[in-house]
């Protein structure tokens, strides 16, 4: 009796201790030991598992999971719990190797106790830590490789043997950027996780959610897995970047990329700290120094791979609606847009095109003028898209569908368990699924595309539904019964369908754009268009992205700039809202709004569910109407400052549409301002967001700002300030010290792009600006990368000078504008010849014109 006291006794001291150790890890800081959702988390849930069960004291701000289990994590890690020890390490030619080894398996299946991990100093800014077991997928992108170890990182990499860890830090400050000991390794078959600390709580990226564009770290936690589903909070969409831009203090920030493409969870913790938690492939992630915004994504794209440099009509005004239902209403539309004078350089078609909504097929009836239609568009040097989706009509009888019989004779379609082709169901009814891993498939698409274009001469491609999206689940054989299937953990609690025919998703690389892009290349021999609804790291590349099936609401309005600076940020900056949204019916003042808006998107396209009313400019009034040409006159206007952004974005990594942060890093300020934004470094648009206002408020960081219409200055010590904005006025500023590119706009690019420049220089205090252009035939492929192109940088230092990569007499200016001259000059000289000019406060505005004059210098003021 005596000895069952004391074991008694002894185990409740045990326990006591445990509870108190327990208790002492502050609610932030506390690790989920019981992720799985649904799942309410009992005392003896936890404990079996070896956890602490402590129930939270407060609920969290952002309820995350259903039940009592909202926020704060009731059964998380002990500082103790059992993890993987580093039991070598050596040095390599790239960093260094070790072997890691776990003694006690975890409550998964199927523990991998031993696991290598490989540190390799990829560059002075870019870390990269894999395991290079090499026998788990991988994702098939190419990323860079380095040969040899970085001569002198920005970062220094600890480590800690027992439990293992790695921290990572900025050299210059000692910060940590990294720190995975603050909770256990988990790498099991189908279960990997892992945590760091973060550095603070402003993080970005993270894509694709629908949130603000910071992201909230209160237990906010962020699934990915490609699905097809409309925009709305806290869940999955349509595309998957384990990408976080996050900032340091004083202005710093570094990237941090988990190359892995199965679905996962990313939860966010106020500590603030991050877990990742996947359930296949391997552990293989980069750390980008930066060390401003800018540079972080620089660095990445480096890895993923830059932007495509876009067609010049890709920049023009796009409009599409699915229910158009013939292809004379839609020419009618057209038309009626022409009458309006209204820009448009792109006319698209929904599914309605299709026979039945098969790929590759148009209604013969509704549809019979569709190719006069592509005809017309071309003799009006406007374009035409039409909307393909990756599942192939499986139900015809043979001999009728090409696609289909040729795609079986050639093994294209994805197989079940059994051999059979996968059959899932999609608009034209039961499908096949083409596996777009497979090169045989790829001369399949581009032999369907190719047979198309001969019957409808299209321009460019939008690719849709293919997270892929099955109306199904799984196929008409259900999912098969395996692991696969039902995976020890699912991300998000959610039914995710991980069936094997979405093998595709699993390798997530969106090929269907590679190869749409690739045989669009061969066909068209010019830059490739596509627009994509689901994407991965790199697709940008190949595709720009739309924002998918928003609603015609103020809030989606709202959003829709969080959308589109994120992607920046995701190196796909071809992107874009729908306008006016997709489902339901706008107000005309929010269309007018909407049209302001996303006249600043990267891109540009109206588009419009089925069964809703007209909402192109010409169906509104004629002063909604007017305000919406006006707006896209403008964003036409600035098509050259457009272009060269997309240059830089494609040679360097740069974001066109960006952040006020990016530019403003040691302003803690900017960070989360996703109500504006800027078009590269100098030009700030501040839209209304809300309705029945004819004002906005928008804050100025300090310095110097133009009203970009009239010149006139503010000056901010990083202020909010309000605007004036009648429905008519999108208010746009230009930032001290640039030197902007314009033409005269016109109805499409290929016209107005042809226009002279007009030259607008917004002078710092001491009189200087800079800026640049990059020009091109606008479309040809890589004429960057054949010497193909003029480039100008213009400077301001009392006088605008131009100076050329090359010549090229074929660019002209007609004039210049100098915002910020506090005197009326003398005299103007352009190449030392005087010329005309006209002065009003703070501003010249100065005659060039002279028949082909190649303006190399302007003397203002
Ligand atoms: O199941 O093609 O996001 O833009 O209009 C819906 C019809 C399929 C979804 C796209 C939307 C498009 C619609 N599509």
């Amino acid at each position: 009796i005596l000895q069952l006291i004391a074991i008694l006794l002894f185990n409740n001291t045990a326990a006591d201790s445990r509870q108190e150790a327990c208790s002492l890890i502050p609610e932030a800081w506390r690790f989920d030991c019981y992720p799985e959702r649904g799942v309410v988390v009992t005392k003896e849930l936890c404990e079996a598992r070896n956890c602490c069960f402590i129930p939270a004291s407060s609920p969290a701000s952002s309820a995350t999971r259903p039940s009592r289990r909202n926020g704060i994590p009731w059964c998380f890690y002990p500082s103790d719990f059992p993890s993987y020890s580093l039991v070598s390490l050596n040095d390599t030619s790239l960093g260094q190797k070790g072997t890691l080894v776990r003694n006690v398996k975890t409550y998964y299946p199927a523990d991998i106790l031993t696991l290598e991990v490989e540190i390799r100093y990829e560059t002075n800014t870019r870390l990269r830590i894999t395991d290079p077991m090499n026998s788990r997928f991988e994702v098939p992108i190419s990323v860079p490789t380095a040969t040899k170890k970085a001569e002198s990182p920005d970062y220094i990499v600890e480590h800690s043997k027992e439990p293992f860890g790695l921290r990572v830090k900025r050299r210059t400050t000692g910060r940590v950027l990294l720190n995975t000991t603050v909770a256990p390794l988990f790498y099991a078959d189908q279960f990997i996780q892992f945590s760091t600390s973060l550095t603070s709580q402003f993080i970005y990226g993270l894509g694709e959610h629908r949130s603000t564009f910071l992201h909230d770290v209160h237990w906010n936690t962020l699934t990915m897995w490609a699905r097809d589903v409309p925009p709305m909070e806290q869940t999955n969409l349509y595309g998957v970047h384990p990408f976080y831009l996050a900032m340091e203090e004083g202005g710093n920030a570094h990237g941090f990329f988990l190359l892995n493409s199965n679905a996962m969870d990313v939860a966010l913790q106020p500590a603030p700290a991050v877990t990742w938690r996947t359930i296949g492939g391997i552990l293989d992630f980069y750390i980008f120094l930066g060390p401003d915004p800018g540079s972080v994504i620089e660095q990445y794209a480096e890895v993923i791979g830059y932007p495509a440099m876009p067609i010049y009509w890709a920049l023009g005004y796009h409009l599409c609606r699915w229910g158009y239902n013939t292809s004379d209403s839609t020419w009618e539309v057209v038309k009626s847009m022409r009458n309006y004078g209204m820009p448009q350089d792109v006319q698209w078609n929904d599914i309605d095109y299709m026979d039945r909504f098969m790929d590759f097929t148009f209604d013969s009836t509704k549809f019979a003028t569709l190719p006069d239609l592509v005809k017309d568009l071309h003799a009006h040097d406007q374009r035409y898209v039409m909307i393909l989706d990756p599942g192939i009509s499986s139900t015809q009888p043979e001999g009728s569908y090409w696609p289909y019989d040729e795609g079986l004779k050639r093994g294209v379609f994805i197989k079940d368990n059994d051999g059979k082709t996968l059959i899932g169901k999609v608009w034209p009814g039961l499908t096949a699924y083409p596996d777009f891993s497979d090169d045989v498939t790829h001369e399949w698409w581009y032999d369907n595309l190719q047979r198309f274009h001969q019957k409808v001469p299209f321009d460019g491609l939008w690719i849709d539904m293919n997270e892929p999206s099955n109306f199904l689940d799984g196929s008409t054989n259900g999912c098969p019964s395996n692991s696969l299937e039902n995976p020890p953990y699912t991300p998000g609690g959610l039914q995710i369908s991980i069936s094997v025919s979405f093998s595709l998703n699993l390798l997530r690389v969106d090929r269907i754009v590679l190869f749409s892009s690739s045989a669009l290349k061969r066909i068209v021999a010019k830059r490739p268009f596509v627009i994509s609804r689901s994407t991965f790291p790199s697709q940008g590349m190949y595709s720009g992205h739309w924002l998918g099936d928003n609603r015609s609401q103020w809030k989606d309005l709202y959003t829709s700039i969080a959308g589109m600076l994120t992607f920046n940020l995701l190196g796909i900056p071809l992107v874009g809202a729908d306008i006016c949204g997709f489902g339901e019916e706008p107000q005309e003042e929010m269309c007018v709004r909407w049209t302001q808006l996303g006249a600043f998107y990267p891109f540009t396209r109206n588009h419009n569910a089925i069964g809703t009313k007209p909402q192109d400019p010409t169906a509104f009034s004629p002063l909604a109407r007017t305000a919406m040409k006006q707006a896209l006159l403008l964003r036409y206007s600035l098509f050259p400052v457009l272009y060269t952004l997309f240059h830089h974005a494609h040679v360097h990594g740069h974001t066109v549409a960006r952040p006020l942060m990016f530019e403003f890093p040691a302003d803690v300020r900017t960070y989360g301002i996703d109500k504006q934004f800027l078009w590269g470094r100098s030009l700030l648009v501040t839209p209304v967001l809300d309705p029945g206002v004819d004002y906005v408020d928008g804050y100025f960081p300090e310095g110097l700002w133009y009203d970009y219409y009239m010149g006139d200055s503010v000056r901010s010590k990083g202020e909010e300030l309000r605007l004036h904005a009648p429905l008519d006025k999108i208010n746009l500023h230009l930032r001290e010290g640039s030197v902007i590119p314009t033409q005269a706009p016109n109805m499409t690019l290929w016209v107005s792009s042809s226009q002279p420049l007009h030259l607008v220089s917004a002078l710092s205090d001491d009189g200087s600006a800079s800026g640049d252009l990059f020009w091109d035939d606008g479309e040809s492929i890589d004429t960057y990368e054949t010497n193909q192109y003029a480039y100008i940088i213009f400077s301001v230092v009392q006088v605008l000078t131009l100076n050329y990569n090359a010549e090229a007499t074929y660019i002209t200016v007609e004039t210049a504008s100098f915002y910020g001259v506090k005197e009326k000059p003398s005299r103007v000289l352009v190449n030392s010849q005087d010329a005309q000019f006209t002065y009003r406060t703070n501003q010249v505005r100065s005659e060039v014109m002279g028949e082909g004059t190649h303006t190399q210098e302007i003397a203002c003021c």
